[in-house]
């Protein structure tokens, strides 16, 4: 334990002044934030590290689908012209080396304490202060909480009959083993076909003895064409950067695409068939970006589906695998679109079977099989690609109570309600960053993570500044923030598909739609403005702002 650690312990008998549980992008900002703002804080992680999602999926294929360049902090100029990115989209190993080094450049690991998982959060109205407790009993004091716990790190495993009795290893792709798996000579079953499943079967599939795809919904897939950086690119970032920054920040989804400005119904059959093909020939999800109306609109949508569709016959050689890896009854982007290298072709491998989940759902799983009514297929090792309790599963995962009697997991048993993402009504002092109804996983996360961290450190050091000791979402900004969120969305296709957006993916969650879809330039002059307007639909010391009215 370094000595700053020790320092932070023997005061924890007289309170800090923040508590932010995770030390991924959002906790290690925040953490950097305080320190800068005079305040005490200490993070408290469950892993062995700093990364978060970047620490845990070390899976083989892991990697980042917004371009590098942009999926890096903003907030230090010298750390954006030390830094150089090495290829177009980062791999889970390069970005965990960035943040590692922006850990030592700002000093950052003698405020964490790693292998700590917090368990429980509780909030004295009285002396308003919140108690976290670890998993080993101890106890941390604060007049803040912070939750920088991550939307996509809850990972889920299916209940499957006879899992337990499965003689291989068994690994989930959010769990992975820091120091790596050997797959030669194994026969490996996998089942998810998303990001993270994307990813990963075209790296096993050239290790493996044999690989088994099982496949419940097919997803849509573009290319990623990653690539190193070209100098020269690199270089015109450096220079450009703050402008670029600066236009990421009020643009859709945080990430410089090439935004379309027409609607693809308007445009002529043959001039959409050549953009999706440049766009399909340049890579990435900028695809998705290529009209006004693909997320909107049904039938602008089935013009870029059957563009993919079309692309997996062409590149999958059996027709009968081909119809089964075709997404067919939702809309494209309606699940997070994948970026793979070499996904469909992977499926032209001698040593890849694709089963398909629709038609024979697993029933069971063996000693050494994957189980289906047609049948058992052999497997070695057993890999789960099968998601996360997103958004949500993170913060539910903790215990966190008032004095007074109000609990998270009560208040959001019919969904979260949150307001703008960063607060709850009943739980003063507490805030989530990239929480429900917040941009979070729709945009460039580390974009949004800076937002909501800037806008949270600026709120404690004002409220410092006034002698505020309490700050609490009202109930009715609140409300009116989850109606708005909902609003926003009902004029999209994203309720078309069963995602983890909605909750749909872990039997029993609620279903309602999380992320807010009205664009983070939009999101961040709301957060700005209900800052300016004295925090306008919070309560300060129990007193509401008068400005408090109009929040949506
Ligand atoms: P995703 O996108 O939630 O994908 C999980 C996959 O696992 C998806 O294909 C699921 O099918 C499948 N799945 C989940 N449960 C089962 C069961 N019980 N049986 C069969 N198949 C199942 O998670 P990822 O880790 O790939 O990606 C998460 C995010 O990380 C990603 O969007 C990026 O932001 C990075 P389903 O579609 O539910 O039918």
């Amino acid at each position: 334990m370094s000595s700053d650690m020790n320092a932070l312990q023997a005061k924890s008998a007289a309170p800090l002044d923040v508590i932010v549980v995770g030390a991924g992008f959002a906790g290690l900002y925040m953490s950097y934030r305080m320190r800068q703002a005079g305040l005490s804080a200490i993070v408290l992680e469950a892993g062995s590290d700093v990364g978060g999602t970047w620490y845990w999926n070390c899976y083989p294929g892991a990697r980042c689908d917004v371009p590098s360049l942009e999926y890096s902090y903003s907030f230090s100029e010298e750390l954006e012209q030390e830094w150089t990115w090495r290829e177009r989209f980062a791999t889970q190993p390069e970005i965990l080396a960035y943040i590692r080094h922006v850990c030592d450049k700002f000093d950052l690991r003698r405020n964490i304490r790693f292998d700590t998982r917090v368990v429980s959060a509780n909030f004295d109205d009285t002396e308003a202060l919140w108690t976290l407790r670890t998993q080993a009993d101890e106890a941390w004091r604060a007049r803040f909480c912070v939750m920088a716990t991550g939307c996509i790190s809850e990972a889920r495993i299916p209940d499957i009959a006879g899992v337990e009795s499965f003689k291989g290893a068994i690994y989930h792709t959010g769990h992975w083993p820091q120091d790596g798996v050997e797959f030669a000579g194994k026969r490996v079953a996998l089942i998810g076909t998303g990001s993270s499943g994307v990813q990963a079967i075209p790296c096993i599939a050239r290790e493996a003895a044999h690989l088994t795809v099982f496949q419940r919904t097919p997803c849509y897939s573009v290319p990623a064409r990653n690539a190193p950086l070209a100098p020269e690119l690199v270089a015109e970032w450096k220079e450009n950067c703050a402008t670029k920054r600066a236009a990421a920040r009020v643009s859709r989804v945080g990430v410089l695409h090439d935004y379309g400005t027409v609607p693809a119904l308007e445009t002529p059959a043959d001039v959409r068939q050549k953009e999706f093909e440049r766009r399909w020939i340049k890579g990435g999800t900028n695809f998705a970006y290529a009209y006004t109306d693909l997320g909107r609109n049904e039938q602008a949508n089935e013009c870029a589906a059957s563009f993919v569709r079309a692309k997996i016959a062409e590149i999958v050689r059996d027709p009968e695998t081909a119809r089964k890896l075709t997404p067919v009854d939702y809309p494209i982007g309606a699940k997070r679109i994948c970026v793979d290298t070499d996904y469909w072709e992977t499926f032209n491998r001698s040593n890849v079977t694709l089963v398909d989940l629709r038609a024979e759902p697993i029933q069971s799983i063996g000693e050494r099989s994957v189980n289906t009514q047609n049948g058992a297929y052999p497997a070695d090792m057993l890999i789960m690609a099968t998601g996360y309790d997103a958004i949500t599963g993170a913060l539910l995962a903790i215990d966190i109570t008032t004095r007074a009697g109000a609990s998270l997991r009560q208040a959001w048993a019919a969904g979260p309600r949150a307001y703008l993402g960063l607060a709850v009504a009943g739980f003063p002092n507490l805030f989530t960053i990239t929480g429900p109804g917040s941009p979070s996983v729709i945009s460039n996360v580390v974009l949004s993570i800076e937002q909501h961290v800037d806008w949270i450190a600026e709120c404690l050091t004002g409220l410092g500044r006034q002698g505020v000791r309490q700050i609490e979402a009202t109930d009715d900004a609140q409300e009116r923030w989850v109606a708005h969120v909902q609003d926003v969305a009902s004029g999209t296709l994203f309720s078309k598909a069963n995602s983890w957006y909605l909750g749909a993916n872990v039997p029993g969650k609620p279903r309602v739609f999380m992320p807010y879809v009205g664009g983070v330039g939009v999101y961040g002059n709301t957060c700005r403005e209900v800052a300016e307007a004295g925090y306008r639909g919070f309560m300060l010391d129990g007193v509401e702002s008068a400005k408090s009215r109009d929040v949506a």
